[in-house]
């Protein structure tokens, strides 16, 4: 088999890439699930028909979504991660000495088992014993949580429709933070700024409604249409933007993407957007 898979986006861009193989293909009470073998990115899960995540460009969005919060945080012993079936989100968490608990969260069972049959080659350290993976939904868990508060949440959900949708509005962002530790941090991803661009104010401007601070951030996610992608940072205090040398030696050599200077010029904001915001 031989043909081209077009993600669309409104109508109005197509984004496509050669696929050589159709490796699984399944229908989940949320959304459809196929991994595909892509000539340009390898491996690769779509869910409903989107690209999310591929083997060979995924370390620019998990580590983007990962870094900036975990090495800035004042503390990062327990780690919330809600979406992020692929495990490519818990993969980077867990390279972290420091964390002792992390909760991946994860709407769709299915995603995660086929992520774990398909995804080898993410490496995701499935039975590392710091690692509890539920199979339910995000919104809801934040909701009813009774425990210990987090050191950090970070959302690394779908785009804002369907089953994903609730991760963008305010009342699971007040959840976010009423379970956080008063200097906690949430990162999330909060889609492309350019052509997603109404979204993209929306969330900023609703996660600014509920923390004090919340500062987004840039970098390029290949297999996302418009490339050019971003995540933002939110807390109580904004000190949460300074890395720590401590956790920076510990990680930033392994990382293929983020590294100090990265983390300091993806926070710089446009002309355009900052008008907006
Ligand atoms: N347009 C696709 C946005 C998807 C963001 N999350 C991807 C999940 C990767 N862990």
């Amino acid at each position: 088999m031989s043909l081209w898979f077009d993600e669309t986006f409104q109508g109005r861009v197509r984004l496509g890439f050669h696929v050589t193989k159709t490796l699984f293909h399944g229908q989940s009470e949320y959304q459809s699930v196929d991994v595909v073998e892509t000539e340009a990115w390898g491996t690769t899960l779509l869910l409903d028909g989107v690209y999310m995540t591929s083997v060979g460009d995924e370390y620019h969005y998990h580590e983007m979504l990962v870094h900036p919060a975990l090495t800035s945080a004042p503390s990062i012993k327990r780690v919330l991660v809600i979406g992020g079936g692929d495990g490519g989100t818990v993969r980077e968490v867990l390279r972290y000495r420091e964390v002792e608990q992390v909760i991946l969260c994860e709407i769709d069972r299915l995603v995660v088992e086929t992520s774990q049959q398909y995804l080898t080659e993410f490496n995701v350290p499935w039975n590392d014993p710091r690692l509890k993976v539920l199979c339910q939904d995000g919104v809801a868990y934040l909701r009813d949580y009774v425990g210990e508060p987090f050191d950090v949440i970070l959302v690394d959900g779908a785009d804002p429709v369907g089953p994903a949708a609730g991760l963008f509005e305010s009342p699971f962002y007040s959840a976010c933070r009423a379970r956080l530790q008063p200097e906690g941090v949430l990162a999330s991803q909060t889609e492309a700024p350019t052509l997603m661009r109404d979204d993209f104010v929306r969330i900023v401007k609703t996660l600014r409604s509920v923390f004090p601070n919340a500062h987004p951030y840039f970098g390029p996610v290949p297999i996302y249409v418009c490339g050019t992608w971003s995540w933002t940072l939110a807390s109580n205090a904004s000190a949460a933007l300074t890395p720590r040398e401590d956790r920076l030696t510990q990680i930033e050599a392994g990382c293929r993407y983020y590294n100090r200077d990265i983390h300091r010029a993806a926070f710089a904001l446009p002309n355009d957007l900052r008008k907006l915001l």
